[in-house]
């Protein structure tokens, strides 16, 4: 790790029109209220609060119809579009990208930015996706339209998907860098896109059979810090609903409150995590702010709080044989 600790460029991305339940936009104020930044300074990072996206429509975009990619393309192409220039203004500042959703297609603005930066290092970009959903829907096999289930079809390289950046092409993650750990509703079509392109994911009964320290181990394991920017992509739908109720899509069967916080702690200790999102926090759907605090805990969790003081056993490269 380096001498001088990055600081954290906090983005909050008020946008939910790319989920099925409206309430999303709210996330970013939810998080603010409940002591996102507060929590992290707390931690001894420096936070640069880059405030709440609004994007402006740009004059500069074809007239083409893009509305058969799914619902609301026009408008997810515009956020994808900025949160993609935000994100990108964060690395080039030398700060470490913090995303709060948002519904999870923010996530194509983000790590877009971050593939691009990446290239620019000659590095590549790894994806561990946690969520409930692995969103490799296109917008030919989506069963509903909407584009939140889109995103990770959309950052492997999908050619329709590559429309929302107009033109604007970026370095498709490679299918082997990408890793979802969580999911438990998987569409049939999309499971097998999984399977064709080689995604490695890393189901509930994963979880159940190897606990989440192997799992991790495994995604991490393969990162060289030298060559590959780790970005986490955290959609809070993974944990539990009775734990999270404040999502758009609750599934039962989730991680439970240790599961989430100790795959935040192993990321943490290892040292590799260049970017976050943490998204599809619903606050018209949650109990008493239950689920936004719990937002807030997690990310406390990857960004270095411990419940003791410990020894760093870090798990991927660094472990040992
Ligand atoms: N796979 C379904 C449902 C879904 C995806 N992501 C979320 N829900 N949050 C779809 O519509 O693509
Ligand atoms: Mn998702
Ligand atoms: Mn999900």
């Amino acid at each position: 790790s380096s001498a001088v600790a990055q600081a954290v460029g906090l983005i909050g991305v008020p946008f939910g029109l790319a989920a099925s339940v409206p309430g999303t936009c709210l996330g970013p104020a939810a998080a603010r209220i409940v002591g996102l930044a507060e929590a992290l300074s707390g931690l001894g990072h420096e936070v640069v609060d880059r405030g709440d996206l609004a994007p402006v429509r740009s004059h500069s975009r074809t007239s083409r119809d893009i509305s058969r990619l799914g619902n609301h393309a026009e408008a997810v192409s515009h956020w994808v579009e900025a949160i993609h220039d935000e994100t990108l203004a964060a690395l080039t500042e030398g700060q470490r990208p913090l995303i709060i959703g948002g519904d999870h297609s923010v996530s194509m603005g983000s790590v877009s930015a971050v593939a691009r930066h990446a290239a620019r290092d000659g590095k590549r970009v790894a994806v561990l996706w946690i969520d409930a959903h692995p969103d490799f829907n296109t917008p030919q096999s989506s069963p509903s339209g909407n584009m939140h289930g889109m995103s990770l079809a959309f950052l492997a390289g999908d050619e329709d998907l590559a429309e929302i950046m107009r033109g604007r092409a970026f370095p498709a993650i490679l299918p082997t860098d990408i890793s979802v750990i969580g999911a438990r509703s998987i569409d049939q079509e999309e499971q097998e896109a999984i399977a064709a392109a080689g995604v490695r994911c890393h189901d509930m009964r994963a979880v159940d059979e190897h606990g989440i320290r192997y799992l991790v181990e495994d995604v991490l394991g393969s990162i060289d810090p030298t060559t590959t920017h780790l970005h986490v992509s955290f959609d809070l739908d993974v944990v539990d609903p009775a734990l999270a109720p404040g999502v758009g899509t609750p599934v039962p069967g989730g991680l439970n409150y240790r599961e989430a916080h100790y795959i935040m702690e192993l990321l943490h200790d290892s040292g590799l995590v260049g970017s976050l999102d943490v998204v599809e926090l619903n606050p018209m759907r949650d109990i008493q702010g239950q689920t936004a605090s719990l937002m807030v805990d997690l990310v406390g969790s990857l960004f270095g709080k411990a419940i003791t003081l410990r020894s760093r056993q870090p798990v991927g490269l660094s472990r040992a044989a």
